[in-house]
């Protein structure tokens, strides 16, 4: 089945032909490697209260908490690192049939973010924090998996607002809740927080 617009589909040709040229990106695939990519038209929106409009001028990721250098990230600072692509399919855990979408994600693994701010040894968790006050918690082993990335580009063009332009978590196998939109924070932490879903009690090792 056809459900990439050819225009979509040519435009994903190219951009992934020349980041292979210019940098060969990882790609990582999961689950639909056989399917066809949601059109963002039919991809499902699961989220707890309005859209917040981040404005990418604006925008500042703060990375902090129990780490040895706290960083902020301007949205041109995450393009400008090196990224990798991931195919992936965001699934919600109270997905009947149709809360999940494929989707090729482009994004910083987490685990470069990790390396520069260096977090302490007694660091268990990142803490993932939304513009509207979301939350979900990421065990800091997760979050040092290679394909755990801070994702800026769904299908080769920048995230759609309502699904958390300009920048989101994307956890490949885990549950959607974890793939925390609008991000703005990841504080790392020793304790153990839970976020919004793992504290109303939803798996805190949200593994699908
Ligand atoms: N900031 C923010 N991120 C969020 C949520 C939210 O309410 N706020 N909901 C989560 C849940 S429960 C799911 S299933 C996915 C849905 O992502 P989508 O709307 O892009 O499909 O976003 C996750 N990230
Ligand atoms: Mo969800």
């Amino acid at each position: 089945m056809l459900t990439v617009k050819r225009r979509d589909f040519l435009k994903a040709m190219i951009i992934s032909t020349s980041l292979l040229v210019l940098g060969r990106p990882l790609v990582y695939e999961y689950q639909h490697s056989q399917s066809a990519l949601t059109p963002f038209g039919s991809w499902y929106v699961v989220q707890i209260a309005g859209t917040p409009e981040v404005l990418v001028n604006n925008y500042i990721l703060t990375v902090d908490g129990e780490v040895k250098n706290p960083m902020t990230f301007t949205y041109e600072d995450l393009i400008n690192l090196p990224s990798v692509e991931v195919k992936d399919t965001i699934q919600c855990v109270s997905d009947p049939f149709f809360l999940k979408a494929n989707v090729v994600w482009t994004g910083i693994p987490l685990k470069e973010i990790i390396d520069m701010v260096k977090p302490s040894p007694d660091v268990i968790k990142v803490v993932g924090f939304g513009a509207e006050g979301y939350t979900a918690d990421i065990p800091i082993y997760k979050a040092m998996e290679p394909d755990v990335i801070i994702a800026y580009m769904a299908d080769g063009r920048p995230l759609p607002q309502v699904h958390g332009y300009p920048a989101r978590l994307a956890v490949p196998g885990w549950w959607g809740y974890t793939y925390v939109k609008w991000l703005v924070r990841l504080y790392f932490t020793s304790k153990n927080v839970l976020g919004y879903w793992e504290s109303e009690g939803y798996p805190d090792v949200a593994k699908k």
